[in-house]
């Protein structure tokens, strides 16, 4: 009797034992989910406490003005309700597409969210917290102060592509960064404001986490002190010593790009504060925009570089869209899209900025007969060199000026101009018809094509004379380009965006089904020729197909642009709508005000 009385004991006395280490386990087991891998739990926002947000070593909110700011007052964001801005993109009929399709474009999409997840886990891999990936060797390089570009670039296409644990993950980081904790004694204003700024915004803007809020702040007060110059005109070699002493004085020479592009993050940044301060100060650089514009030597556009130092001059005899410019004029209807059509001066400028381009800029190629339908309708932007009175166009094609097909037809439906939709549609197909023209299937960084010399942009035929005197010169040991090439002035593949950026616009903006196939073919071909063991790099030679040498070099705008550009031509339209985003030049989509909220404060 006593030994089953104890035997029942034993048994109950080990249930309870069971019973506890069960509850110990889960226990354990939540502690740990909850505490330490709250990445995996989704969704997440939280207050910004609880990313662990530490701030700045330094204070730039209250470090004290040395010069007095522009006019007697600071300038406001425009009075009154957003106004309901023209359709952007084309109205995709639900149903119109069949199933077949559909599958196709998500399985595009989704080889393109693999290629940015590999790239990703190599950089979370091997260089956790650096500026950039090196490709080749495996390591972490610092380009841009060490503040982690590509984490920061990253954070919006991570949540765009739904990658939400490695976005938490990325943000836990990001909270932290110190903006003063750097090894460089300066930085690029502009690089820093496209990049990092534009990057904190943008992922603010998608995912409401205050914290990357609270980073962007810290940032844009740094960054404004950039302007505290006798002028108030932006320095871009951002040197900090000199900035919190007050002591930095604009360029006589500084990039038009630069200058002009930095409008639409601090515009953003003031909207979402509600503190007019970073609006006021890139609104002065507007003013500038507007004294100059009919005075330079191209009137209607600015040349590459301007002299700050002196107020806003104009002297120099170069107009391009592209390297050094590009963004200065992209931002102009992009503006007048984020402030809700309020301001007619970004209108007025960048519909007078197209015409010059359109006049002096753009020229359609010479093309070869060998097309065996009608040649491709196609159109490039060159560069062009002006004392004033003798206007030279000189035919070079620069992949960074690809961008301008979406300018010029987001600005052609902003402001009814459907002439502007139509170039734009032949610039962008220009620079994706280019890549076709390599073995590689990409186009060069920097290129010379002969122009048709017709009125009004018109085609014209072949001429072998003219290509004899004006096409490559004939020296033995140069690989001589394929016609209509007359020169590859760089023939480096540097996994830039600007061409998949303008097919992807004139997607969404015509619906258009050929141009899919089209950016398929260019990522195909991207990936072909860029892909590493572990990742992506830029390539020497987009004329050596199967072996080209690998340069070990993978910028931030990789994830940031280039992938997400591909992953959104991919996806449902719907996704980051041109309707309700513009997107800053690095591809960080900003949220634009509803005509029924007002600026969102
Ligand atoms: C990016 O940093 C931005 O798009 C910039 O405007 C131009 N250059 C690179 C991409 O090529």
């Amino acid at each position: 009797m006593g030994e089953q009385y104890s035997s029942r004991a034993m048994t109950v006395l080990t249930a309870r034992r069971l019973q506890r280490l069960a509850i110990f386990a889960i226990c354990c087991i939540l502690v740990t989910y909850f505490l330490l891998d709250r990445t995996d739990r989704v969704p997440h926002r939280g207050p910004w406490q609880t990313w662990g947000y530490v701030h700045s070593s330094f204070d730039w909110a209250n470090r004290p003005r040395k010069h007095a700011l522009p006019g007697s007052a600071m300038t406001h964001l425009p009075e009154g309700s957003p106004r309901e801005l023209p359709r952007i993109q084309y109205e995709f009929a639900n149903g119109e597409l069949s199933e077949a399709h559909n599958k196709t474009q998500r399985e595009r999409r989704d080889a393109v969210r693999s290629t940015a997840a590999k790239s990703w886990s190599s950089y979370r891999e091997f260089a956790w917290g650096h500026d950039e990936l090196l490709p080749q060797s495996l390591h972490g390089a610092d380009r841009f102060s060490g503040w982690g570009a590509t984490l920061v670039d990253s954070l919006d296409t991570l949540w765009i592509m739904g990658l939400k644990r490695e976005f938490r993950e990325a943000v836990r980081v990001a909270s932290k960064i110190d903006w003063d904790s750097t090894q460089s004694q300066d930085c690029s204003m502009f690089e820093t404001t496209i990049r990092y700024l534009g990057g904190l915004l943008s992922a603010y803007d998608l995912s409401e986490e205050d914290v990357l809020l609270k980073k962007a702040i810290e940032l844009g007060d740094m960054l404004y002190a950039s302007f505290d110059t006798p002028n108030n005109m932006p320095v871009n070699i951002f040197n900090f010593e000199k900035a919190k002493e007050g002591q930095l004085v604009a360029n006589q020479r500084e990039s038009l790009a630069t200058v002009g592009t930095l409008s639409l993050e601090f515009t953003r940044l003031s909207q979402v504060t509600g503190d007019p301060k970073y609006f006021s100060i890139i609104d002065n650089i507007k003013l500038a925009f507007e004294r100059t514009q009919d005075d330079t030597k191209l009137p209607g556009m600015w040349p590459t570089f301007v002299d700050l130092q002196n107020g806003f001059l104009t002297p120099d005899s170069s107009f391009t869209l592209g390297s050094s410019s590009d963004s200065a004029y992209e931002y102009l209807s992009k503006m007048y899209g984020l402030l809700g059509g309020l301001d007619q001066t970004y209108k007025k400028l960048h519909l007078k900025a197209m015409s010059t381009v359109k006049k002096h800029l753009l020229f359609r190629p010479m093309l070869p007969d060998t097309y065996p339908a009608t040649p491709p309708d196609i159109l490039f932007s060159g560069t062009v060199l002006s004392n004033g009175k003798i206007i030279d166009l000189l035919p070079e094609v620069q992949h960074l000026g690809c961008f301008a097909g979406g300018m010029f037809a987001l600005g052609g439906k902003l402001f009814h101009e459907e002439e502007h939709v139509k170039i734009g549609e032949q610039l962008a197909r220009g620079c994706a018809w280019m890549y076709d023209a390599f073995p590689t299937g990409l186009m060069p960084e920097v290129s010379e094509i002969i122009p048709c010399k017709t009125a009004d942009l018109a085609p014209c035929d072949w001429d072998e004379a003219r290509w004899k005197e004006e096409g490559p010169s004939q020296e033995a040991d140069m690989k001589q380009p394929p016609k209509p090439f007359s020169a590859i002035r760089d023939q480096q593949y540097q996994l830039r965006p600007e061409a998949i950026e303008s097919v992807f616009i004139l997607y969404r903006i015509t619906g258009k089904k050929d141009l899919l196939d089209i950016a398929w073919r260019m990522f195909q071909s991207i990936k072909k020729s860029t892909e590493t063991k572990l990742a992506h790099s830029s390539i020497t030679d987009v004329q050596l197909d199967g072996f080209t040498t690998k340069i070990d070099s993978m910028e931030s705008f990789w994830i940031a642009e280039t992938l997400k550009y591909f992953y959104l031509i991919f996806s449902e339209p719907q996704l980051i709508s041109l309707d309700e985003y513009v997107f800053n030049t690095e591809a960080h989509p900003l949220r634009l005000p509803k005509p029924t909220e007002g600026h969102k404060l």
